[in-house]
């Protein structure tokens, strides 16, 4: 893709209404656009990062067995009655009245919706575990909207649902979202520590908030420092292995780690002081476990194997996706600006024209970019008239992993300039190469 082709609304000056280091590099590195108190809209370098962590996440959903649906954003407050949430849930809904005076609202959570859709079909224990999710806007009237899409007031879930018919495997759902999480936030490049939390609006007792350490996080959080040097399960996790499953999460629970509102002040003070970790930290993904806190007002029932009927157990798995792209840069960045994780980098490489007009590089470049778009490397290349430390400049501040510096000098001996935005090492090498050395990985630091 050319930068001059694309649309990328690059601003030089530090924007004053940004407080925290990822608000200020995405409006500089054009990705959103506040257009009310909490409300975004995404450009293409913002949104091809919010689609790529949609895609890990929806892998990992997948993998774990949970099943991709798409519930629509408004939903009708007699839903709401039902669960007796509507009263209950406060300032924070969007309620708003339909032409036919009927009251309807902007979800801010879809519990009620995805049980009456279970109570409509699934009548039996043969039909379980279920567990349904998706990916959808959501709206919130935050008191506070702030940090701009790290707390929205319109903001992108992933939102699952679990279904069982007795405690003890809805346990083992409840399992399946806790490992398919710790997958879904490494394949980000972050350290998520799975830490007991309060349960608030949603309900039920037992609850892990997965935490990413920030000093401009949100929450106060307390952890043992083994947590951060803790090994992710394998892509070979078998979810069908309660277990197994059951091993993973009591090795990530084994030790303390709790939200301040769970914080427990003796226990943690047995943890050795070098070891007690007291910070900051981003909530990108909460799981709760409620059991028929809304299968038994909704008549969400189904029949076990002795043909008893039973109110099905639940539990629901959220993770922000639109927050995510924040917290990923709240984690990594520099004074330059963005550095992407390979994993969810808008595009793999920053292609830089020296000298465009000049007809080598130009030639160059344009060969570059067709090549290693034929192997699967994504580019965004600039070809557009403006100075060379500019040109840096903007590389830096978008943060793709590689860039590919082509300019005139070094074009004549053949070769162009390779760096790695990670480390910043360097190498020259000749332009025949280049593909096969960005296939091939990491280059040697300088
Ligand atoms: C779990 C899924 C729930 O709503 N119901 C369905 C449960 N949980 S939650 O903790 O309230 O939200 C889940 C995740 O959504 C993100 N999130 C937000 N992102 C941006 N702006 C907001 N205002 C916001 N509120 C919640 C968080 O990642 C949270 O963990």
């Amino acid at each position: 893709m050319r930068l001059s082709r694309s649309f990328v609304p690059i601003l030089r000056e530090v924007p004053r209404e940004a407080e925290i280091v990822s608000h200020k590099l995405m409006l500089r590195a054009g990705m959103i656009r506040q257009q009310s108190a909490g409300i975004y809209s995404w450009l293409p370098l913002g949104l091809r990062v919010l689609r790529r962590i949609e895609e890990i996440v929806r892998q990992e959903q997948d993998r774990s067995g949970a099943i991709e649906i798409l519930m629509p954003t408004i939903q009708s407050a007699d839903l709401w009655r039902e669960s007796g949430r509507y009263e209950a849930y406060g300032k924070e809904m969007l309620r708003i009245t339909d032409r036919h005076e009927r009251e309807i609202l902007y979800g801010p959570t879809n519990e009620e919706m995805v049980t009456d859709i279970f109570r409509t079909y699934v009548k039996s224990y043969r039909d379980l575990p279920l567990n349904l999710y998706h990916l959808q806007w959501k709206f919130r009237d935050e008191v506070r909207p702030r940090f701009g899409v790290m707390r929205g007031r319109e903001f992108l879930m992933k939102d699952a649902y679990s279904f069982d018919l007795d405690e003890a495997s809805a346990r083992t759902a409840y399992n399946r979202m806790f490992v398919a999480y710790l997958r879904t936030f490494a394949r980000m490049g972050l350290k998520a520590i799975p830490m007991r939390a309060d349960t608030g609006p949603i309900g039920g007792d037992l609850s892990h908030e997965f935490i990413i350490l920030a000093e401009t996080g949100e929450s106060e959080v307390f952890c043992h420092r083994a947590y951060l040097d803790m090994d992710t399960p394998p892509a070979t996790t078998d979810f069908q292995d309660a277990a197994a499953l059951q091993a993973t999460v009591d090795r990530w629970t084994a030790r303390y780690a709790a939200t301040s509102e769970m914080h427990d002040a003796v226990g943690f003070g047995e943890i050795a002081a070098a070891d007690q970790v007291s910070a900051r930290g981003i909530e990108v993904g909460h799981i709760f476990f409620f059991g028929t806190k809304y299968s038994a007002p909704m008549g969400a029932r189904v029949a076990g194997p002795d043909g008893e009927m039973r109110d099905v157990q639940m539990g629901s798995y959220g993770i922000g996706p639109s927050r995510l792209v924040a917290a990923i840069i709240e984690a990594s960045h520099d004074e330059a600006g963005i550095i992407w994780p390979d994993s969810v980098a808008p595009y793999d490489v920053a292609l830089l024209n020296l000298r465009p007009g000049d007809p080598a590089t130009d030639v160059a470049c344009d060969r570059i970019e067709r090549e290693m778009e034929a192997q699967g490397l994504s580019v965004l290349h600039d070809d557009r008239d403006d100075r060379p430390g500019a040109k840096f400049a903007t590389a830096d501040l978008i943060g793709l992993p590689w860039q590919v510096v082509v300019g005139p000098k070094s074009l004549a001996e053949g070769k162009v300039e390779l760096k790695r935005r990670a480390t910043g090492a360097r190498e020259t090498l000749p332009l025949e190469n280049l593909g096969e050395r960005l296939r091939a990985g990491a280059i040697t630091p300088a």
